[in-house]
């Protein structure tokens, strides 16, 4: 027995008193306790023996935002924790480079931990992440890869492989280590956005969604994003084209989606101005407006003139900004990132004051792939003042890209389904893994760059704010 979890004699004599009262209390035959016994001991002692970091990149369609276009390829980072059970715990983060040094830097702090140890594990990371050098910027549009962002963004990625093997180990699905499931299906919104057909300088086949630059366009997409993944929301990426183009864009999806809750978000690319205008243009069709302006201040002037619901991911992206926001009442809705909010339990933190303070709670989403979904869809499902359908960016993967064993998650009626397998309930396809690092290792993008992409197309592009 004691070979089997490789512990000391310490151990053997704790292990066999554990026996003994377990036996007596139970009554139980002693084959029987030992089983357990061990199982439990085993499981409880449990002691991070490695961790595996590795980059990848995954095709990306050329889609337009506020900041420019995507480039040909997302960059996502994946953690395995292994610890000395045999047991891994998976997480999924950002992959631009500083991002990836944070928690290649963090990696070896984390040999000998147990994976309860939540609280010492951040600790670690705060210690050897303010002891680097200031990391440089990150994407504007990807909060969590903010240098700000650092330390919380670092911790929830292994937050997640974390509680993943917690959850493993207690032989229960992750949400319930969360307080359990108040939905086995999390609605998700269906994510358009206006492109174009091909990529400038892809190395691969044009994607199946086409181009995408006027209403007709977008109302096609939404028509087929619709069609495969039931999606009962629509939320429109905006700040990319003129925005008489982007009212128009949101009119047509009401008349072809009469009833369905629709979002605008042009990242903050409006002035006061035109916000206001598109405000009174679009009433009565928005469920949610989500960061016309830049600004909390703008944010709460804009909330006052027009009486719209305010969302954001731009203003309010940790809880300082939260106490700024609720002063002003600048932002109505708050969309929650684990990525970056520091984790899957705060998160629910974050819900937690959103209830007790009257603001709505909805998620925000940057590209990613199947463990970021699974740890979105269980921290949404065990949180029980979601007010709104997710965002996603999941549909953009291609179905060969996903590294999840058995391919995509399903998307069924708008929802990801959270089930009763053991942690995160995904495990990897080492084939697809090595596939997308030899992808990440063969192309020189090593950070998100919008602006930069754009400009291989209009070199006189400016993203300066406000643009319209
Ligand atoms: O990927 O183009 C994009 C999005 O604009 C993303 O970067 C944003 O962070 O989805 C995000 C949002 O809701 O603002
Ligand atoms: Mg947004």
């Amino acid at each position: 027995m004691l070979g089997m979890h490789r512990r000391g004699a310490g151990d053997t004599v704790y292990i066999a008193k554990y026996i003994e009262r377990y036996r007596i209390r139970i009554n139980a035959p002693v084959a029987c306790c030992h089983q357990d016994v061990r199982r439990y001991v085993v499981e409880r002692a449990m002691k991070v023996s490695d961790v595996r970091i590795t980059p990848i990149a995954f095709r990306d369609a050329p889609v337009l935002n506020a900041s420019g276009i995507h480039e040909p390829y997302a960059l996502r980072t994946i953690l395995e924790v292994e610890c000395d059970n045999g047991m891994v715990g998976l997480g999924e983060t950002y992959g631009d480079a500083a991002v990836l040094s944070a928690v290649r830097a963090v990696a070896p702090a984390l040999a000998g931990m147990s994976p309860y140890d939540l609280n010492s594990m951040e600790a670690q990371i705060r210690q050897i992440l303010t002891a680097l050098p200031a990391a440089q910027a990150g994407t504007e549009l990807a909060p969590g890869s903010h240098p700000s962002k650092q330390v919380p963004n670092c911790f929830s990625a292994f937050e997640v492989a974390f509680l993943d093997l917690q959850a493993k180990a207690a032989g229960v699905p992750l949400h319930q280590l969360l307080g359990g499931a108040v939905r086995r299906e999390v609605p998700f919104s269906a994510y358009l956005f206006f492109k174009y057909a091909r990529h400038i300088d892809a190395d691969y086949a044009d994607d199946p969604w086409g181009e995408a630059l006027d209403p007709e366009g977008i109302v096609r997409q939404a028509t087929r994003m619709i069609n495969l993944y039931g999606f009962e929301s629509i939320k429109l990426k905006a700040g990319a084209l003129h925005p008489d183009i982007e009212c128009a864009t949101i009119r047509a999806l009401a008349q072809a989606f009469p009833g369905l809750p629709l979002r605008i978000d042009p990242n903050a690319a409006w002035s006061m101005e035109t916000a206001v205008r598109v405000a009174g243009e679009l009433a009565g069709l928005l469920q949610y407006y989500e960061d016309p302006v830049a600004g909390l201040g703008p944010m709460a002037e804009l909330h006052r003139a027009t009486g719209l619901p305010l969302a954001t991911n731009m203003v309010v992206t940790d809880f300082d900004e939260l106490r700024q926001s609720i002063a002003q009442n600048a932002v109505q809705i708050v969309l929650s990132d684990h990525h970056y909010w520091g984790g899957m339990r705060r998160t629910q933190t974050l819900a937690a004051i959103c209830d007790h303070f009257g603001l709505g709670l909805s998620m925000h989403s940057n590209s990613h792939l199947g463990i970021s979904l699974m740890a979105m869809a269980h921290v949404a499902a065990a949180t029980p003042k979601l007010s709104y359908a997710c965002d996603t960016h999941y549909p953009w993967v291609e179905d060969d890209d996903e590294v999840v064993m058995g391919g995509k998650v399903k998307i069924e009626g708008g929802c990801v389904r959270v089930g009763d397998e053991p942690g995160l309930g995904v495990s990897i396809d080492r084939a697809r893994l090595e596939r997308l690092n030899g992808i990440f290792e063969r192309i020189a993008i090593r950070s998100r760059d919008d602006v930069a992409q754009m400009r291989k197309y209009d070199p006189a592009f400016d993203p300066g704010k406000p643009r319209f």
